[in-house]
């Protein structure tokens, strides 16, 4: 669980990691960067600034990224080999490749602000705060998942934890987030709400109803499109006519930015803006961060439409490799250090591992209850 929800070195309320709350490492408006190799070129320049971001943060708060990083990469690691041998039923769909968008917004978020987002949910529902376990026996229907096994892989939710699923509609959560910062504003909590989605969600009507709404009626939201490069087997550039989703935020009057998913400390000061923006002035967002998805939309996805070469390509830049290797440089991190956090998490996912497989099946008499259809 990322129970550091605390902030930099100087201030948690106040300011950037940067310091000046300008926009500045990683985002952007239309960097149209999904070339790696650009992307690369681009993150080396903004090197330095990053590292002075890292040197100004809780070394604390650095390992619990790094940790949350790691842990969610070999939890679903753990997932597509468990499924192969049929433990996990359903559609499951993996995060692997995206830990850095999640580990960069979540891990500054306070107890009273709620996330919502996707199908693609355990890790944002582990960095939200629900255990490993019972994610894992969630994936395994058992009764002591999250949602008493009735959910499996794509409905995980913790009223406790202010997780308001996982959603099975492409663009579905994007309206019930808009519902959900109507109430945080209407109730006074000062809470904000995350609301994740895919590329392929801002061509349904929702997107737009929502963020017109939401740009209305000042609802302090922050709409992040997890931009992955392809709804299911079909590529951004064959959807959608405009590249840059950030872009779009203009059509609502809002503040919309680009950042570069692949570096989380990007994600992070990005992030920061964004739930400032929602806290302290009830502004929604609009955050475009891209990222690659490395796994198969979802596990029964046979992945024909791209090649591995191209996977390839895109892995050069994992996102927990870049940030071992930024931590490293700025003083922050040893070999041992990172060998630690290894063990750590492979050893949660297998207490994860070993708590579903002994958690016993839901009980017959749950058949019908929190039944809605
Ligand atoms: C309303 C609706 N239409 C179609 C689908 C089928 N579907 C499931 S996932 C998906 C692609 C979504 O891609 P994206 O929004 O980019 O998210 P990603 O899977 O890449 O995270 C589609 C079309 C659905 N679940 N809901
Ligand atoms: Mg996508």
């Amino acid at each position: 669980m990322a129970n550091s929800k605390t902030g930099e070195k100087t201030s948690a309320k106040t300011g950037s990691a940067s310091g000046n709350g300008k926009k500045t490492s990683g985002s952007g408006r239309d960097s149209n960067i999904f070339d790696p190799e650009k992307a690369q070129q681009e993150y080396n320049k903004r090197k330095k600034s990053q590292l002075e971001a890292i040197k100004k943060t809780d070394k604390e708060i650095l390992s619990e990224m790094l940790y949350e990083m790691v842990l969610g990469r070999r939890f679903e690691e753990k997932c597509a080999e468990v499924y192969r041998i049929g433990k996990i039923g359903g559609f499951c769909h993996l995060y692997i490749g995206q830990e850095a968008i999640s580990i960069g917004v979540q891990t500054q978020l306070e107890d009273r602000d709620f996330v919502i987002g996707s199908y693609r949910d355990h890790v944002q529902a582990m960095v939200q705060g629900i255990s490993p376990e019972s994610v894992m026996a969630e994936l395994y229907g058992k009764a002591d998942g999250n949602v008493g096994g009735k959910g499996g892989s794509m409905h995980m939710f913790s009223k406790e934890h202010n997780f308001f699923g996982g959603h099975g509609i492409v663009g579905g959560q994007i309206g019930v987030a808009t519902g959900l910062a109507f109430a945080q504003k209407y109730k006074e909590t000062g809470g904000v709400v995350v609301c994740y989605f895919g590329e392929a969600a801002v061509n349904q009507g929702i997107f737009h109803e929502s963020l017109n709404m939401a740009a209305l009626w000042k609802l302090p939201c922050i709409y992040i499109c997890e931009n992955n490069k392809y709804g299911m087997g079909t590529s951004q550039e064959r959807a959608t006519s405009i590249s840059s989703i950030s872009s779009k935020a203009e059509s609502y009057g809002i503040e919309g930015e680009f950042v570069d998913g692949m570096d989380v400390m990007a994600v992070r000061v990005a992030a920061r803006r964004a739930i400032e923006r929602a806290r302290n002035d009830s502004a929604p967002t609009l955050l475009e961060v891209r990222a690659y998805r490395y796994m198969g939309h979802s596990m029964s996805d046979p992945g024909k439409y791209r090649s591995t070469e191209e996977i390839k390509k895109y892995q050069e830049r994992d996102p927990i490799i870049l940030f071992k290797d930024s931590l490293k440089e700025a003083g922050v991190l040893t070999d041992e250090e990172f060998e630690d956090i290894e063990k750590r998490a492979v050893e949660k996912v297998a207490e994860a591992i070993e708590f579903a497989e002994s958690s016993p099946d839901p009980d017959n008499s749950s058949l019908l209850t929190d039944v809605l259809v």
